[in-house]
């Protein structure tokens, strides 16, 4: 039932596509990192193969050539965030570098939708930089984020996340206090990934700006700023060391995060267990 209802929608989405069949479009990115600075342009070229699939070819331009020196980011050189337009579903995923500095992969989505795709990248001396991408899967019917109230629990796999606060300072450092619990004890199997304890990324509602941070784990050298986006850091800076992957994570840290405006907030907060990786999702506010 299910297989045949894709079936027609693949059949509806290169129905008017020529002759080679391959409905190609090319998407111009919109600059989403709320606190840093422009200095690059990019574009997403999508290849379809159905109304779940495309195949994502990201070009990244700086003075009308493409980039492709880019540093090494919590151990990737392109992170990619890809969340649908009623905030139900996240992905982080890694595109491919070719020679020719075009990222591409081959992304599939739950459902047919609009969905936001970040890229995520710090461009060698460029700093971080942030395109978002809106791409339509299939039929879509747009909806609206579900900004509903989480309060400060979550629950992702067998874990339970808690947040000291739901409550955001605008315009100021925030230090959200974060408590993954697991049968009702402070979880003793967290491992980084990707180099860290975890990723916080934090969508705001109105503008769909981003911002990505990672935990302070209060030990000298071990990456306290954690990367990406953070206040001050619009000059390239050096990465922040990445934790190995057996380390052991804390069952409790804190993210700084500092948001732009007042408003209302989505996280996700993307952390791996014994079980694999888990998403715990919240809304916040910043006053
Ligand atoms: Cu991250």
């Amino acid at each position: 039932m299910r297989h045949s209802w894709i079936a027609i929608l693949w059949l509806a989405a290169t129905l008017g596509a020529g002759p080679a069949g391959a409905a190609v479009e090319r998407i111009a990115g919109i600059f989403a990192a709320a606190n840093a600075t422009p200095r690059a342009t990019a574009s997403l070229t999508v290849e379809r193969a159905g109304p779940l699939e495309a195949k994502l070819d990201l070009w990244e331009a700086a003075h009308g050539s493409p980039i492709r020196n880019y540093d090494l980011d919590m151990t990737k050189r392109l992170h990619m965030i890809v969340i649908s337009d009623d905030f139900r579903s996240f992905q982080h995923v890694h595109p491919t570098l070719g020679p020719d500095g075009h990222f591409t992969i081959d992304l599939r989505v739950p459902k047919p939708g609009r969905y936001e795709i970040y890229a995520d990248a710090v461009p060698h001396g460029l700093g971080n930089q942030v395109f978002r991408f809106p791409v339509i899967f299939g039929r879509a019917t747009p909806a609206a984020p579900d900004l509903s109230a989480t309060g400060k629990t979550a629950n992702a796999g067998p874990y339970t996340v808690s947040l000291g606060a739901t409550t955001l300072r605008a315009s100021a450092m925030t230090m959200l206090n974060v408590r993954i619990t697991k049968n009702g004890a402070p979880a003793e199997d967290l491992r980084p990934y990707l180099g860290a304890a975890a990723h916080a990324v934090f969508i705001d509602a109105a503008t769909l700006d981003y911002v990505h941070v990672h935990p302070l784990l209060g030990t000298p050298g071990m990456g306290a700023t954690g990367g990406m986006n953070m206040p001050g850091m619009d000059e390239p800076a050096a990465p922040p060391p990445s934790l190995p992957d057996d380390a052991k994570v804390p069952a409790s840290f804190a993210v700084h995060v500092s948001p732009v405006r007042a408003g209302r907030y989505k996280l996700w907060l993307q952390f791996r267990g014994s079980n694999g990786l888990n998403v715990a999702p919240f809304v916040l506010d910043a006053n």
